[in-house]
């Protein structure tokens, strides 16, 4: 016995016009490995060209209003560039979201960023934290989405706990000059750059870090910032139970941090991480996530990847959406093992496809966005347009 048609539909709509995904400007841009880059003619090398084509995800797909920037790749002269991006926000009618402060790119933070042992250092990357704070409020960006790269190559080369108390004065300083709508997230990371230590490996220490930073200070879950076989369901189960679930980098990945598309390797890991957040809100908990991409198309044609990639989040918080959570609850408490895992797989078998479509159509969108973009001549046309300047690429994004 499933759930009528007619119900399914009604919790489909109810799911879908709450669901809005953040995509980011460096997944339009070309990226690369640490091997060096394969570059495509379609991509974007300026901001307003990263405007475009979030504009035209949205006007594709209707649930991407906000572009999440990269201080340094974005706006390069920091709080003076926000000028031109106001009048980008009105050109294609899409926002800036997420501001993403940039403490990994310059010579100095070659040992570390807010955790580098030279108080000087630390003093330039808080500047920084500071002027993207400062940029959030002038954009009405609420989320400043913080990732540090800092942290150590090799065993008892650096104080891990001097580092600790840095990082907590920073982020503390950083909490105070937020404004009372302005939140601070705080990203982990394993590994990658650094190899033996990284300042904040888990969420653990993402979730003492924003403890400790402040009551606007949250988590930020990157799915792809875990090791191997780890639970991240469970954790953002804790995250949730404990209030400090902030917001998502939605990515797959094989390996490492591989930033593929989502659902590409493991959309059951997705589904269940939905179904938590689902279940949640059922429960009652008071839930502010911001859903963000942060994936870099290195293979992939870049417009259609980030399509790919918004109706497969869709689809996925759809399924999970589609959980009969009462009759869950009971198949639980009477620990009927089979009858809830086949009641709960039932519900990630199941193809939402149509009903993402018929959500679509009534919502004057194109049923089949990527069929859509194919048809639209977007990425051919931009190809022409931008294949000479695309030539000669040097940075990461
Ligand atoms: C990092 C992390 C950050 C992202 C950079 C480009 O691994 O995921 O969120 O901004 O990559
Ligand atoms: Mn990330
Ligand atoms: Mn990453």
């Amino acid at each position: 016995m499933g759930q009528s048609e007619s119900a399914s539909f009604d919790l489909a709509v109810k799911a879908l016009d709450a669901f809005h995904i953040e995509i980011p400007s460096w997944g339009f841009a070309n990226t690369g490995t640490r091997f060096g880059k394969f570059t495509q003619a379609a991509a974007a090398a300026t901001i307003e060209e990263k405007f475009a084509d979030g504009a035209e995800v949205n006007h594709l797909t209707g649930v991407t209003p906000t572009l999440a920037l990269h201080v340094l790749w974005d706006l390069p002269n920091g709080v003076a560039d926000v000028p031109a991006v106001k009048a980008l926000e009105k050109k294609f009618g899409i926002r800036s979201g997420s501001i993403n402060p940039n403490l990994f790119q310059d010579q100095e933070y070659k040992y570390g960023s807010l955790c580098n042992p030279s108080a000087a250092i630390r003093e330039h990357a808080l500047a920084h934290m500071l002027d993207s704070i400062e940029i959030g409020k002038a954009l009405g960006s609420r989320d400043i989405s913080l990732w540090m790269a800092d942290g150590s190559n090799y065993p008892g080369t650096q104080s891990i706990r001097k580092r600790i108390g840095w990082l907590e004065e920073a982020l503390g300083t950083s909490h105070d000059h937020l404004a009372p709508n302005q939140r601070l997230l705080v990203e982990y990371k394993p590994f990658e750059p650094a190899f033996y230590h990284t300042d904040i490996a888990d969420w653990g220490m993402s979730s003492h870090f924003a403890r400790h930073a402040g009551p606007q200070a949250r988590v930020l879950v990157d799915t792809g910032h875990h090791y191997t076989s780890q639970n991240i369901e469970q954790i953002v189960a804790w995250l949730l139970h404990t209030g400090l679930l902030g917001g998502f980098h939605f990515n797959d990945r094989r390996y490492a941090d591989d930033d593929l598309t989502l659902g590409s390797i493991d959309p059951y890991q997705i589904f269940r991480i939905f179904h938590e957040i689902h279940a949640a809100s059922a429960d009652g908990l008071e839930l502010d996530v911001a859903y963000m991409i942060d994936q870099s198309h290195n293979l992939k044609g870049k417009m259609e990847a980030m399509v790919q990639t918004v109706m497969t989040a869709q689809e996925l918080y759809l399924k999970a959406a589609l959980v009969d959570r009462e009759q869950l609850a009971e198949l639980q408490q009477s620990c009927d093992l089979v009858a809830a895992e086949e009641l709960f797989r039932g519900a990630f078998w199941r193809d939402v496809r149509p009903l993402a479509a018929a959500w679509r159509e009534a919502h004057g969108l194109p049923a089949d966005p990527l069929a859509a973009l194919r048809a639209s001549g977007y990425v051919e046309r931009i190809s022409r347009e931008r294949e000479s300047h695309n030539s000669a690429v040097s940075s990461y994004a």
